[in-house]
């Protein structure tokens, strides 16, 4: 892991993310640029997205791609477990950059003329004539790819404050959430992340008892922005974060409603169980240190929610 000062890799850890209480804190995104303004036109093809199968960050844009049907928006998928050089690439094969042919994400960083400085995280929307990067906030490459091209409106103007307060909430307890437990350092913060958390996928699932989507009667960013976290939640959070006091699949409404996003098309092809306990079971000094990946629990996708 490493970070990077003026477009130059340094190997090791700038900033501590956990603070004096024991809080773990995520750090910004600094590329802000978007589709729409001068120099980035909304045609898809030019445009390319750097993710990691297993992080829930690029898995909504990937959700976004595929609901919006920008198949010509090109990816790299990187290997699950980060080394010392961060996130990296094969040579050839399914972990490979098929666009750039870097080994690593930080040469993707250090390619973009601004110079950049900060942590080398994915995803990454890179645009592919000006070879620069457009943005590394997955929160607004969500909604740009949403409001720039043609398809189904995530971000509908009547929904807007509905889907804010949802994505506030999300964010900052469910999201976020398990990983302020999985990183506290603390007891006593790891059994506040954990209890927000599951304090508020009880309300969740109240709301789910009478809605079928969060906001309104249709599937909106909300609902792609919680999606990462109940797929990873039974195979990854529930053991690995410590985020064990329930199941998703023991939440009636919750499950049955992460079942029926899974089942719409294109859902499933931004899903890989295997690739989410590769990477959050990797070797770990704190968390696993022996690298063991456990064999369940066994999950079962595949009946359909109502
Ligand atoms: N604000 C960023 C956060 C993304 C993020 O934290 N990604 C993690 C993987 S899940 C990462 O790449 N971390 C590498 C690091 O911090 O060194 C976003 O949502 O786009």
């Amino acid at each position: 892991m490493g970070y990077m000062v003026n477009g130059v890799y340094h190997v090791g850890d700038d900033v501590t993310a956990t603070l004096p209480s024991g809080e773990w804190e995520r750090s910004r995104s600094t590329v802000r640029n978007w589709i729409g303004d001068t120099g980035f036109p909304a045609d898809a093809s030019r445009y390319h997205l750097f993710v990691a199968w297993n992080c829930p960050w690029a898995h909504r844009t990937l959700l976004t791609r595929a609901v919006m049907g920008l198949d010509a928006i090109t990816v790299s998928y990187a290997k699950p477990n980060r080394d010392d050089q961060g996130w990296v690439f094969d040579a050839a094969g399914e972990f490979s950059d098929p666009l750039l042919g870097v080994r690593a994400l930080h040469e993707v960083y250090s390619a973009d003329p601004m110079g950049y400085t900060g942590r080398l995280t994915v995803p990454v929307l890179w645009d592919k004539v000006q070879g620069r990067m457009v943005s590394n906030e997955s929160a607004d490459i969500v909604r740009m790819l949403g409001q720039s091209f043609d398809g189904p409106d995530l971000y509908p103007v009547a929904l807007r404050g509905d889907i804010d307060d949802w994505n506030a909430l999300i964010y900052d307890r469910v999201n976020n959430g398990v990983y302020k437990a999985g990183f506290a350092a603390t007891q006593d913060a790891y059994e506040t992340a954990a209890w927000e958390v599951f304090a508020t996928l009880d309300r969740i699932d109240a709301h789910l008892a009478t809605h079928d989507w969060l906001a309104g009667g249709t599937l909106t960013e909300a609902d792609l922005r919680l999606f990462p976290t109940l797929a990873r939640f039974d195979v990854a959070y529930h053991y690995a974060f410590r985020c064990n006091l329930k199941k998703l699949s023991d939440y009636a409404h919750l499950w049955t409603y992460a079942k029926r996003i899974y089942h719409l098309p294109r859902i499933a092809q931004t899903v890989r169980f295997d690739i989410y306990k590769r990477g959050y079971f990797s070797a770990s000094e704190k968390r696993n240190p022996l690298g063991i990946i456990p064999i369940g629990p066994l999950v079962d996708w595949d009946q359909p929610g109502r």
